[in-house]
């Protein structure tokens, strides 16, 4: 993409818009970035681009000048839909993505991965194993994206023997356009996100755009127990890999090859990759992640011995159903991640034990019927905090929960979770909500959380 001299908006100043746009000017466009937020203060965002950056930044309202631009790059919380954005297309400007934009420029091979959950186990698991293989055999692995290393702060330093691991969410893919890895991976898809997207439908679409540039040659990792993604495999532009944990037998006759489970064995057809004991990750919902991961990097060309060695000591990621601290006899674990009702049922499934769980959070229009149906009498009470808190106390009752507790802070839930739990429980954070209107993002919300838990006294 020859950018020189080219008028370029980049909306979004968060991370990725940063990046965007400091790769933009690197390029040699002509730079401006716009945040409709207007309390970001503009000397703030300056100060994040080297002193002689000629970027013009514009905060609350986009001035009528502004809109005469090539192209625009939108940061993954821009939705395609904005009055802005759609105000910019209709005047002639190229609307694209920090994916795309990070991939026009970038080299070597990408890995990419979205999903609704495991997502992140997936990527970093997969990070791990091809920077294993890069010591080996040279060159470098970069693991980007939505993980929160955004692709475009690197895409520069990327070499023809890079190997990226990305992990790319819905968001993400709303702007994809030649975005084309040498494999994908879509883990499963159930919903979330309905408020951006809509549809279920609209966001089944959205995911399978990972794999939409994909060639012959090029291979995709599908979860052939979810029906969306069984699905995807008959119409995939090419080849498809399958992993399933209940349903070898039939994806076998789809002449694909495929990824089972056969007891507490992890196989590749017929040969055995781990034993799910010598793991260190939890919950059956990581073996399918494991199997993902071994179907991305054992198909790219990695041998199994290495993919194998890095499993066995892989262990589970920050704010993903995370051991915090034990304080008389109450085990504490973050698992700020559970962003939507699917992720939390994960979350609660893997707790063994009565459960004091705290949830509640920004409202994302998800339905809480089959997260509170998997409670399964082990919450022994809901600490509910956030927009989405009366909601969700409605559906527990709804379904004969009553005791539920409704506090303002995270601090209050923390607090009062320390007073309801007994020797033996668990208190688990698993919010089944985004975490935007109290925290900036979930790792902010697991970190407070966990902050918290520290603090705790014996
Ligand atoms: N903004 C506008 N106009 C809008 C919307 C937002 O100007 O219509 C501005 C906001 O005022 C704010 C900025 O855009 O200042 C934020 O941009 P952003 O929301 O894209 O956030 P970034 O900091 O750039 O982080 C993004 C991803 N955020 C979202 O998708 C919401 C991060 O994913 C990602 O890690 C990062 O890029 C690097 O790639 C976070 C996330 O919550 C973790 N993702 C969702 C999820 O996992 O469920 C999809």
């Amino acid at each position: 993409m020859d950018l020189k001299d080219k008028k370029v908006l980049v909306i979004g100043s968060g991370i990725s818009g940063i990046n965007s746009a400091r790769l933009l000017e690197t390029a040699g466009a002509e730079v401006s970035l716009f945040d409709a937020n207007d309390k970001v203060v503009i000397d703030e965002i300056k100060r994040k681009f080297i002193e002689e950056s000629r970027v013009s930044i514009y905060v609350g309202e986009l001035p009528e000048h502004a809109y005469a631009v090539d192209a625009v790059v939108l940061s993954p919380g821009v939705p395609i839909d904005n009055p802005v954005v759609l105000k910019l297309k209709e005047a002639g400007a190229k609307i694209t993505g920090e994916i795309e934009l990070a991939y026009e420029f970038g080299h070597g091979d990408v890995l990419a991965i979205t999903g609704t959950n495991g997502k992140t186990t997936t990527t970093t698991l997969v990070g791990e194993i091809c920077s294993n293989y890069s010591k080996i055999h040279g060159g470098k692995t970069y693991v980007v994206g939505n993980i929160g290393n955004p692709y475009t702060a690197v895409a520069l330093e990327t070499k023809e023997d890079s190997i990226v691991a990305a992990e790319i969410s819905s968001f993400q893919l709303e702007t994809t356009d030649e975005f084309r890895p040498r494999v994908s991976a879509i883990l499963n898809i159930t919903p979330d996100h309905l408020n951006r997207h809509y549809t279920m439908e609209n966001y089944v679409r959205v995911k399978e755009r990972i794999a939409l540039r994909q060639k012959d040659d090029d291979v995709t990792v599908l979860n052939y127990d979810d029906p969306y993604t069984r699905d995807f495999g008959r119409r995939a532009p090419c080849r498809v890999i399958y992993f399933t944990r209940t349903s070898y037998e039939e994806a076998k006759e789809t002449g694909c090859d495929v990824l089972h489970m056969d007891g507490d064995m992890i196989l590749y057809n017929d040969i055995p990759v781990i034993d799910v004991k010598d793991m260190l990750l939890l919950g059956t919902h990581n073996y399918e992640n494991v199997m993902a991961a071994v179907g991305i990097t054992y198909s790219y060309g990695i041998p199994m011995d290495l993919i194998r060695d890095t499993i066995r000591t892989f262990k589970a990621v920050e704010h993903r159903i995370e051991f915090v601290r034990s304080v008389n006899g109450v085990d504490y674990y973050n698992d700020s991640k559970g962003t939507n009702p699917d992720a939390a049922i994960k979350g609660i499934q893997a707790m063994n034990r009565k459960t004091v769980l705290i949830g509640g959070g920004f409202d994302k229009k998800s339905s809480y019927d089959e997260w509170i149906d998997s409670f399964d009498g082990k919450v022994r009470y809901l600490v509910l905090l956030g927009q989405t808190a009366e909601k969700i106390a409605e559906c527990a009752r709804a379904h004969g929960f009553e005791n539920i507790i409704m506090v303002s802070s995270m601090e209050e839930a923390v607090n009062r979770s320390y007073e309801l739990a007994e020797p033996g429980d668990a208190v688990l954070l698993s919010p089944a909500c985004a975490s935007w209107g109290m925290f900036t993002n979930f790792e902010e919300r697991g970190r407070i959380f966990k902050e918290l838990v520290n603090g705790l006294k014996e």
